[in-house]
């Protein structure tokens, strides 16, 4: 009989100290994590290179990835047209789970402006007027309700127009919305190009990957200045645009002597609605008699990023953290959504007796209890969850093990407090940005964003590579899961400056910022495209987003959606670095045209590297070569 395998060692799959912690808590309790699955199956050597094709019966065929251009497909197939319909197929994917999350928080808008929700509201104003000014909608002297009207009609082209342009795109810089008209890739409803990315992907279809490739950028586009945008638009109308708070995170925000309640998902109003809820003073009430101190509500991954930042609730951790957080015994009740929620959480759920419950119509789990949550009616769905939350609090059989780390730190930092902060405007203000890239007191900016992966060491490419950029006086903005590992590490306080270049660190001083900026969820990578549009506008730094100084990254990706963002960045012009993995075949002519390419034709580019030193020289390298374009290198 074979020898058992040596089990990795949990430092060496994660530097989050709690979840090394739980790793090790799994195992002597027999629970498989999904770490340990990624240890046992080896990714297929050909699939990770996107060089085999199932989208026919007359294959699946699969390519050499070493020595690509010898075979063809059955139907005559090259690699490149494989692998470019391949990478079209997860662009068309990942902009598919941002824009329905935000048709279904635009469907949520118009049931608050026809009165038929009624616990929500439009909460922001100000915010309603920015968006309806924006798109060129009459504000003054009209009542919010007609304004809001507008608003709805026309974000929804945004999904449903089948010709003409989405309508945010009078947001882009007029030069780089030049190019993508030369090109042919401004998109012109999210509906309509998902549904022709995979028409063109199909067997016998488009077999031309500079031809495919087009499409791809326009429904990345569609994702990035359409869904994602409307998504951050809409959430922030109806819940409140964020604005700096201080946040505590990691698995030491679980409390023992309180019934604790994760939200973890993308969707902000099962959170919006559990707060509620867990307020509610009979159902404290019922807490308390169960012998808790109180409800304890957190939010992990996308879900909690959303909140967070808007209501000060504490966050428990990020993607690869999930299971982790049952393994404590301490949940009570785990409450999902949409989007990176694992299957295998149900069980691990299991095996801790916690409550496990899938609230959306989209994403049910087999054997899994749902509740779905009718906007209608949310408190229905919520209240319920509570009071199970309770009932297994009041019964609890599993010793408890919470790790005992928390840190605290600043986030909340959407586009608009951005400017407000670096001085009214990104120029002619008081320290402002631009001025501040000008004088070389700031390098560049770096948006560093996206998940973690299990088959990479869990945050650990995400802090190093900030902690280089930083260094080098590069300030950054942030999302998703990255923006949880950063905060877990300690760089989203305003002490972290002393982590930074001087530069850097006299600005961050100066206006008393981390210099790491948390922007929010994923959606919010539209935030991202906010700033650096609004850095061209202000001036000084070229015409065209591809004339920033500006580089991004997603060190540890695994989704489907982040290869959309990526491509939406790329598509608008920004250099953006993949770590550790890439789906492509190397030394293929789709690959020169994702790597070289695109640049040529005024876009942004693609990059790779392994390590995060790698990515951080790759990043530095493209924010000294525009800062030398510009003539603002010194
Ligand atoms: Fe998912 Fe949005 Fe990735 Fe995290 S970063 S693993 S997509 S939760 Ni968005
Ligand atoms: Fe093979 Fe072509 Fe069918 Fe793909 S489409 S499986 S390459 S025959």
């Amino acid at each position: 009989m074979a020898a058992p395998k040596p089990l990795i060692r949990p430092e060496d799959i994660t530097i989050c100290e709690s979840t090394q912690q739980m790793i090790s808590k799994a195992r002597r309790d027999g629970v498989e994590l999904f770490f340990d699955r990624a240890a046992e199956m080896k990714p297929c050597p050909i699939g990770a290179d996107s060089a085999c094709c199932k989208h026919c019966s007359m294959g699946p065929c699969r390519m050499n990835p070493s020595d690509p251009y010898r075979k063809v497909g059955v139907c005559g197939a090259s690699i490149d047209t494989i692998s470019a319909r391949n990478f079209g197929r997860m662009v068309a994917a990942g902009t598919a789970a941002h824009t329905d999350h935000g048709m279904a928080m635009l469907e949520l808008f118009r049931g608050v402006i026809e009165g038929t929700i009624t616990d929500f509201q439009i909460k922001d104003h100000l915010k309603l007027h920015e968006v309806a000014a924006s798109l060129d909608i009459e504000t003054n002297g009209r009542a919010i309700e007609e304004v809001a009207r507008d608003v709805y009609r026309e974000l929804e082209k945004t999904y449903t127009q089948v010709e003409g342009e989405i309508p945010l795109v009078k947001r882009v810089p007029a030069k780089t919305l030049e190019t993508w008209r030369r090109e042919g890739i401004v998109p012109r409803g999210a509906m309509r190009e998902i549904m022709e990315m995979m028409h063109r992907t199909a067997i016998g279809v488009d077999q031309d990957y500079e031809n495919l490739a087009k499409q791809i950028s326009r429904t990345a586009l569609a994702d990035g200045w359409g869904g994602s945008m409307v998504s951050t638009d809409i959430s922030d109308i109806l819940f409140g645009t964020p604005a700096p708070v201080e946040i505590s995170v990691d698995l030491g925000v679980l409390k023992e002597d309180q019934v604790n309640i994760i939200v973890h998902g993308h969707e902000p109003s099962l959170l919006e609605s559990m707060m509620v809820s867990t307020a509610a003073p009979s159902l404290q009430a019922m807490a308390r008699e169960a012998g808790a101190k109180g409800i304890n509500l957190v939010g992990m991954c996308c879900s909690g990023l959303e909140v967070l930042s808007r209501h000060g609730i504490p966050h428990a951790g990020n993607f690869s953290s999930t299971e982790a957080a049952l393994v404590t015994g301490a949940v009570d009740a785990m409450t999902v959504d949409i989007q990176c929620i694992k299957q295998d959480l149900h069980k691990v759920a299991g095996c801790y007796d916690t409550v496990f419950v899938t609230t959306n119509y989209r994403a049910k789990i087999e054997g899994a209890l749902h509740i779905e949550l009718d906007e209608h009616d949310p408190l229905k769905c919520t209240d319920e969850i509570v009071i199970k939350a309770i009932g297994r609090f009041k019964n609890r059989s599993q010793p408890i093990e919470i790790p005992r780390r928390v840190s605290r730190g600043v986030h909340g930092f959407s586009h608009e407090y951005i400017k407000y902060m670096l001085g009214g405007s990104f120029r002619g203000g008081y320290e402002p940005l631009n001025d501040n890239i000008i004088n070389g007191r700031i390098r560049g900016v770096a948006g560093v964003v996206g998940c973690t992966n299990p088959r990479s060491k869990q945050d650990f490419s995400h802090v190093e590579l900030v902690k280089e950029l930083i260094k080098n006086d590069v300030l950054v903005v942030q999302t998703g899961c990255s923006q949880v590992a950063l905060a877990k590490a300690g760089l989203t306080t305003p002490g972290a400056a002393a982590m930074a270049g001087p530069g850097l660190a006299e600005v961050c001083e100066t206006v008393g910022i981390p210099p790491v900026l948390g922007l929010g969820a994923c959606v919010d990578n539209s935030r991202i495209l906010m700033a650096v549009a609004e850095m061209v506008k202000t001036g000084g730094l070229g015409d065209a987003i591809a004339d920033l100084p500006v580089a991004g990254c997603a060190p540890e990706w695994m989704s489907e959606k982040a290869i959309a963002i990526g491509q939406y960045f790329v598509a608008s012009g920004v250099y953006t670095v993949f770590g550790h993995t890439f789906p492509i075949t190397r030394e293929t002519k789709f690959e020169k045209l994702l790597f070289a390419g695109l640049e040529r034709q005024g876009l942004g580019t693609w990059g790779f590297a392994d390590s995060p030193q790698d990515m951080a020289r790759l990043m530095l390298a493209h924010i000294d070569k525009k800062r030398r374009e510009l003539g603002i290198d010194k």
